[in-house]
């Protein structure tokens, strides 16, 4: 079974490719007219195969329309998204909905770039993201890189290792912390990303839910801003991300860090996620943030049981295909504690693993604590990929 693109074709000549395929010309010239962000034609169907995917389809608010062994589905890329998912769910057979997915992350062209306030970042090979934590209590490596001196130490090891960009965050988001009031985060970030900025000179980013920590920390320097709670959190956040021209990571989470955990119920995790992704990435292009700047994260851990992980990381394609850059956090989590049996200082290897799982969807970026095992895991996929 093929999957083709009709999109990007002019109205006129999609139409025409239609009344081929033996579409009544009427209706193929809505279709064609119909402005849909993807039009794929899958072929040959079989009858059963193609009643299956009507069912499906219209359940999912998707155009489709079938003939002689063919059918054309038409709608956002985040609808056929979600029938890009294992069989089950949305009664889609797993030979389709495997085709599709496929066609979803691969068939389209990654972007390669990341507008921050600074410059053009390349994406055309995995960025690793080195993960500093500025905080007394984040759940694996709490408290080991409070000092500035410290901060400047590690991050000079992870450029050393191939890291792309630098993540400070002052806020434990681990599931039930506590946050740290304004003053708090400030007096432990500012300093930090202000000797990053000056001695490491890599793009630095802040991972922080607050506007306040977010504006001193553009203006000491850094150039991405990293928020957990997908620019939800503080209404002025989006804003400033306008405003400023940083780079945005708009992460999927529900409810807070606090509570996260009692709301880890989905139909589809895969579909889910990326459906209430595309609507934050909605609000903050209304908000004027650029298309450019944009990258998504499907948060790991953050109101995730581990299924729901280990099946975001499988279907991430759902999420690939809303056209941004794909970030993944699986840095030691606790569901690779539940795989691997291992506790949480020995997670490096099955991060690793996770990163290049995620790598082979269609992910971008990785932010990990062990620059160097993740780098080198993302090496091999890359050489076999290119291979
Ligand atoms: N995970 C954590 C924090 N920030 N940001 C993005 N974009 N994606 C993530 O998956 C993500 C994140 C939690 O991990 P960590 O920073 O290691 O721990 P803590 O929140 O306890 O500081």
């Amino acid at each position: 079974m093929r999957c083709t693109a009709l999109a990007g074709a002019a109205p006129a000549a999609l139409a025409e490719a239609l009344v081929a395929r033996g579409v009544d010309s009427v209706r193929a010239e809505a279709l064609a007219a119909g402005g849909a962000q993807v039009t794929v034609l899958l072929e040959p169907l079989g009858e059963v195969l193609q009643l299956a995917l009507v069912r499906a389809a219209s359940a999912a608010g998707v155009d489709c329309h079938t003939g002689e062994g063919w059918a054309v589905l038409a709608g956002t890329r985040a609808r056929l998204g979600g029938l890009a998912r294992p069989s089950g769910g949305a009664g889609v057979p797993e030979s389709l909905s495997d085709a599709l997915g496929r066609f979803l992350a691969g068939g389209q062209e990654r972007p390669s770039a990341w507008r921050t306030a600074r410059r053009l970042l390349p994406l055309t090979a995995p960025c690793v993201v080195g993960i500093l934590n500025v905080t007394p209590d984040s759940f694996s490596d709490g408290g080991s890189h409070f000092l500035p001196e410290d901060a400047v130490r590690a991050a000079l090891g992870m450029r050393e290792a191939g890291a792309g960009v630098l993540d400070v965050g002052g806020e434990s988001t681990r599931p039930g912390a506590s946050s740290p009031d304004a003053a708090e985060e400030l007096r432990r970030v500012i300093p930090v990303v202000e000797r990053l900025v000056r001695d490491v000179g890599l793009p630095v980013g802040v991972d922080t839910r607050r506007s306040a920590v977010a504006r001193r920390a553009l203006a000491a320097g850094a150039e991405i801003v990293n928020d957990v709670s997908g620019l939800t959190h503080d209404p002025a956040m989006a804003p400033l991300v306008a405003e400023s021209g940083a780079g945005v990571v708009v992460m999927h989470m529900r409810g807070t860090p606090a509570t996260m955990d009692a709301e880890a119920r989905y139909d589809d995790v895969a579909a889910d996620v990326a459906a209430e992704l595309a609507q934050r990435r909605d609000r903050a292009l209304a908000a004027g943030i650029a298309r450019e700047a944009i990258v998504l994260d499907p948060g790991l851990g953050f109101a995730k049981r581990v299924e729901h992980n280990l099946a975001l990381i499988n279907r991430l394609e759902t999420i690939v295909a809303l056209g941004h850059p794909v970030m993944v956090g699986p840095s030691r989590k606790r569901f690779l504690g539940a795989v691997t049996g291992r506790e949480v200082g020995e997670r490096d290897a099955a991060t690793a693993a996770a990163c290049v799982a995620a790598r082979l969807r269609g992910a971008q970026l990785f932010r990990v604590h062990d620059v160097a095992r993740t780098g080198e895991a993302l090496a091999v996929a890359e050489a076999v990929l290119g291979s």
